[in-house]
């Protein structure tokens, strides 16, 4: 959807309660408090600039190009919609699995609620990390994977902090968008416009080593279900596409981008930590200001 076409749909909504400034104008920086509205590159659908997709046909172009991402306050529950540069499909029938119509993308949202908290580890398979003044406190989860899957990997591979994770309520995919519907009351209430963002791209693997949440693996060379340019063990950034924004340092997003997932230890096969590419928790409202 254009974002032209969105901001009409909120605007659409309208009412004292969805005041834009923007509404009828070009503009896509709604007034709603805690709304957001980013827009990512196109073609930086690799990582830290080499990634190769998977070699098998479903992986078509632009399937992990993050290209948008929206959290929409809508009263008591919160949209978020994380927008992608090829038609969402689902290859694999989801529905047989139980899954949520969509078969190949995933979407790790995580979210900066409380300055001075949280955590700086990303999931487990993810393989970066956080800067202690940027750790997140929730993140939410946008999986083909039905519900009862996602909560089981994370009971067995994030117990640590599954009170942070949140499974959304709705699951689906629309054109070019995932969209996921959380309650506000799961992430510690409505939207600030002090909150922080980042959205790691990754592939639903439904059959993940026991070390990764549902994430699909980047090895030295593409394979039919692997994706390719990185390492063959876990030190390297197994994130496809990311926010950079300009706070992620320079103008040049994808290079921003690029620098950050590009910043790990090649020579360690059993990395630490302190090993891992730190990724940057992009701050829309303070940009804004
Ligand atoms: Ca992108
Ligand atoms: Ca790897
Ligand atoms: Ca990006």
């Amino acid at each position: 959807m254009k974002p032209h076409a969105r901001l009409a749909e909120i605007c659409m909504l309208g009412g004292a309660a969805v005041a834009l400034s923007a509404c009828g104008g070009g503009q896509v920086k709604p007034d709603v408090p805690g709304a957001v509205s980013l827009a990512d590159p196109a073609k930086d659908d690799n990582g830290p600039g080499n990634y190769i997709y998977p070699t098998d046909q479903v992986y078509k172009p632009g399937s992990f190009d993050l290209r948008s991402f929206e959290v929409i306050p809508k009263g008591d529950t919160v949209e978020f919609r994380v927008g992608v540069g090829s038609r969402i499909e689902d290859p694999w029938g989801s529905k047989d699995w139980g899954g949520n119509g969509f078969s190949l993308q995933m979407a790790f949202i995580h979210i900066d609620t409380t300055p001075g908290a949280g955590v700086t580890t990303a999931m487990p398979g993810v393989n970066v990390r956080f800067a202690d003044d940027q750790a997140w406190d929730k993140v939410v989860i946008i999986s083909p994977q039905g519900p009862t899957r996602v909560n089981s990997e994370v009971e067995a591979k994030a117990a640590d902090v599954k009170d942070r994770v949140i499974v959304p309520k709705v699951t689906r995919a629309s054109g070019k968008t995932l969209i996921a519907v959380v309650d506000a009351a799961d992430l510690g209430g409505a939207p600030s416009d002090a909150w922080g963002y980042q959205v790691l791209m990754q592939s639903n693997e439904g059959f993940p080593a026991k070390t990764d949440l549902l994430t699909r693996k980047v090895n030295e060379f593409e394979g039919q279900h692997r994706f390719g340019g990185g390492s063959d063990y876990d030190n390297d950034p197994h994130v496809i596409d990311m926010l950079a924004g300009k706070a992620a340092g320079g103008d040049d997003e994808k290079a921003a981008q690029h620098t950050a997932l590009g910043k790990f230890n090649k020579e360690t096969q059993e990395p630490t930590a302190a090993d891992l590419a730190e990724v940057p928790m992009i701050y829309p409202g303070k940009a804004a200001q």
